[in-house]
């Protein structure tokens, strides 16, 4: 009897701990996972719990619907507007705003690929040069993929390029890949984003795809080919949100004013991946060191009129 009510104590105990617990959901790029590290410690100084889960893009929706994970802190519009917009509009999740930076993520190469490729960045560039992109001795060019969800065999398909998709596992392996090919000054195409720390240390471009409309992705007839959807390329200028489960503002109503206030540009966020990714810190020394020197930045965004409790 005892015990089964000390269970029950426990049991009730851990719901209400968990249930005042910030759940944050850490992704698989550099600036993300500083940034929710950031945030975390910034939270747990005005007293609030933190947790940080590790999820996959794919794997988040669900976590953060379901209130299994509660913050997000960057949603991309190029690789996440979908999910995301069809989410909100359902009720199952709180758009938290956006960052001032403005955001591409798109297929990219490191300049010197313009010698092998005459006509890049434009993308009819690609079918004429194939060839020199091919890792198997064919004419099939490779075009080296993260691990977020885009319809870039949808894409080759539609714009009719000679191409196929390799997706890597981990974010990092792209680097490694673009390392590898800049030493070697061999041709590759690989997805890439901004802000990021790559336009630190590589000149290079993004592919220049038929400007991006939302009746690409839904209407055939739309664009060059009147045959498929995904016959452009990724919005420019794109958003970077802050997401949250649906029950986050009346659960957090002080915390959800201060992520609402947070809002990094394009040269923060690409500050925060490289000194993980160029100067080798580790992602809680990254952000125990922006928080020392940004304080003014981050007490901007504590909220005036709330106490935490
Ligand atoms: C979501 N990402 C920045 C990796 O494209």
């Amino acid at each position: 009897m005892k015990s089964v009510s000390a269970l029950i104590l426990c049991m009730f105990f851990s719901i209400v701990v968990s249930a005042d617990t910030i759940r944050m959901v850490v992704n698989n790029w550099t600036s993300q996972i500083v940034l929710t590290h950031v945030v975390a410690k910034l939270l747990e100084q005005q007293g609030t719990k933190v947790q940080l889960v590790e999820s996959s893009v794919s794997e988040q929706w669900g976590a953060l619907s379901h209130g299994v994970a509660h913050l997000q802190m960057e949603v991309w519009e190029g690789t996440m507007s979908a999910k995301f917009n069809r989410l909100v509009k359902a009720g199952r999740l709180s758009d938290l705003g956006s960052h001032q930076a403005t955001t591409r993520e798109e297929w990219w190469y490191p300049l010197y690929v313009e010698e092998f490729c005459p006509g890049l960045p434009d993308w009819k560039a690609l079918k004429k040069c194939s060839a020199i992109f091919s890792k198997d001795g064919s004419n099939k060019g490779l075009y080296i993929a993260g691990p977020w969800e885009k319809p870039d065999e949808a894409r080759i398909r539609a714009l009719d390029l000679n191409f196929k998709v390799k997706v890597v596992s981990k974010g990092d392996d792209l680097w490694v890949e673009l390392k590898k090919a800049h030493h070697k000054r061999t041709p590759i195409v690989l997805f890439n984003w901004t802000p990021n720390w790559v336009e630190s240390r590589f000149e290079g471009k993004f592919i220049e795809f038929p400007d991006y409309a939302e009746a690409c992705e839904k209407d055939p007839k739309w664009g060059v080919n009147p045959d498929f959807i995904h016959d452009c390329g990724n919005p420019k200028g794109g958003w970077l949100k802050k997401a949250a489960w649906s029950g986050f503002k009346q659960t957090w109503p002080c915390e959800s004013v201060f992520i609402e206030n947070i809002s990094l540009s394009n040269q923060q966020i690409s500050m925060l991946s490289a000194m993980v990714d160029v100067d080798g810190l580790s992602h809680e020394q990254a952000a125990a060191a922006w928080i020392d020197n940004n304080k003014k930045t981050w007490r901007m965004w504590l909220p005036k009129s709330c106490t935490y409790d």
